[in-house]
């Protein structure tokens, strides 16, 4: 293999290295190539950057080699580029959901789960509960997502479904219905649907980004009233 290629090849990849490093992507082979631009081979540049089905071992030109090498460069970069903004994509919390986390205590038969994806300006949910099997308490008749630590107390910021003609009027999105004793509800919420229930606690009505912020920062829980136990029969902690 002779020079030139060699060295188009290194100072080209140098430069890409120069975009990659900031990401603090571990790239060893491409660190120790780029600080001996000399050392690097071709055999480097495939051995870290192309499947092993061999393909580029039975290309016959130099110059096609080097257009193949830097196709399968490129699309490295660009999928260490795309690497910060998974980084930011959705993210998704979840809740068991049981008496024993409701304040006061309480000993229920039935459970729950709660999950969600929480996007720009959206928390898309879903929330499933069984198990009210107990006369007195197996009516379900609202739930909501609270802002409190665990362990506390604290405002409505969001309406899951309620049966009791509570719900947030328009723009908030309608609010469902309970099904009293087992279900799986989905839904999307929105910055209209944040209530002003935790208005005390420095959440007003509309402000979706601190909803958001306490979800993440595990300040805000799942709760679920039944006509038995209206502050809660089930409940879980989002995390
Ligand atoms: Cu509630």
């Amino acid at each position: 293999m002779n020079q030139m290629p060699v060295l188009a090849e290194a100072g080209w990849f140098a430069a890409i290295r120069q975009n990659v490093a900031p990401l603090a992507v571990p790239a060893a082979p491409l660190h120790a190539a780029a600080a001996n631009p000399r050392a690097l081979d071709f055999r480097d540049v495939w051995a870290h950057t192309a499947s092993h089905d061999g393909s580029i071992l039975t290309v016959e030109g130099e110059g096609r080699l080097v257009m193949k090498t830097a196709k399968i460069v490129s699309s490295m970069v660009l999928a260490l580029l795309a690497l910060p903004l998974i980084a930011l994509a959705d993210t998704t919390v979840q809740a068991t959901l049981s008496g024993y986390d409701e304040v006061t205590t309480l000993s229920s038969p039935a459970s729950g789960q709660f999950k969600a994806k929480i996007g720009p300006n959206t928390i898309q949910y879903e929330l499933t509960y069984q198990g009210f099997t107990d006369p007195d308490t197996q009516t379900v008749v609202q739930a909501h997502i609270h802002f409190g630590a665990p362990g506390i107390n604290g405002g409505i910021v969001l309406f899951l479904c309620t049966n009791l003609g509570n719900a947030p009027p328009p723009p908030a999105s309608v609010t469902q219905v309970c099904p009293q004793v087992s279900a799986r509800l989905t839904g999307t919420l929105g910055p209209a649907d944040v209530v002003a229930g935790a208005t005390s606690q420095g959440i007003s009505a509309g402000d979706f980004d601190a909803v958001v912020r306490a979800i993440r920062a595990g300040a805000a829980y799942v709760n679920v009233h039944t006509a038995a136990r209206p502050s809660g029969e089930i409940r879980g902690q989002l995390q």
